[in-house]
């Protein structure tokens, strides 16, 4: 059986169809954009459309939904295509098609307007500072409605900043590194426990404040640390949004 990754051609869809081959999965991907790769199982189309997911789904036993608008500065149309009716169209095809685990890819933006604290939970309140965040905090209650209704497993990672390395002082805390993407994706492909779970994406960072023992209760051990980069940034001022809310300037935006 395979595991469909949705928004395959995406930076995160670029990582996992890298690294989850090489820890035994067998991938199919779907995307709008062709994947000019040789071998590749794909099935080219937009998630908003059920005849393109019922054929992504045959033969499918998990799904890792990455496709949407990453944008946090995303318009209303943009939200409501790609990430509200989209995100919806893959639950249900999901279901549909029997499909047994569901892993989300939602986003620290989901609870940006979180002030820095001392550790917040992974189910930390929704309290999304963008439309953008809106739509992660909405594809975490189908997860939920999903999980409760149909007994899909179901995992929403929200996710903090994917990057190579850290762009940004704000990143010192929130960086997700590729290597720990594959590894939080291959966990909760695996967990056999997994019934419906919130976990932080985000790398095992000496200044993190995003709780990581739901994710390793999952199976996730995250390997990698920003602080390797840390002299590359001046300190953030206390009062500097990047520094003061989890969402970082994109409460302002
Ligand atoms: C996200 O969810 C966005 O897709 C990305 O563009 C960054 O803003 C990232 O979060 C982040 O918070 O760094």
């Amino acid at each position: 059986m395979a595991t469909l990754i949705t928004g395959a051609a995406g930076r995160i869809g670029a990582c996992l169809r890298r690294g989850l081959p090489e820890l035994g999965h067998r991938l199919r991907l779907t995307d709008r954009i062709p994947i000019e790769e040789h071998g590749v199982d794909q099935i080219v189309g937009d998630i908003t459309d059920p005849a393109t997911l019922a054929a992504a789904m045959e033969g499918v036993h998990a799904v890792v939904h990455l496709a949407g608008d990453p944008s946090t500065s995303a318009s209303f149309e943009s939200v409501l295509a790609a990430n509200i009716e989209g995100t919806y169209r893959v639950f249900e095809a999901a279901r549909s098609a029997g499909v047994e685990r569901v892993v989300f890819a939602s986003s620290n933006h989901a609870a940006g307007f979180t002030p820095r604290q001392e550790s917040a939970p992974a189910d930390t309140p929704a309290r999304p500072d963008s439309l953008y965040g809106v739509s992660k905090v909405y594809g975490e209650a189908l997860g939920r409605y999903y999980a409760d209704r149909y007994g899909i497993r179901v995992a929403c990672l929200r996710i903090g900043s994917f990057e190579p390395r850290p762009p940004d002082a704000r990143a010192l805390s929130t960086w997700l590194s590729p290597g720990d993407m594959v590894r939080l994706a291959h966990a909760c492909l695996t967990a056999p426990e997994l019934t419906y779970a919130l976990v932080w994406g985000v790398s095992a960072n000496t200044r993190g404040w995003l709780d990581l023992e739901p994710g390793r209760a999952l199976g996730y051990h995250p390997q990698d640390d920003a602080e390797v980069y840390a002299a590359e940034f001046a300190g953030l001022d206390p009062a500097d949004p990047d520094h003061a809310w989890l969402g970082g300037r994109t409460v302002e935006s």
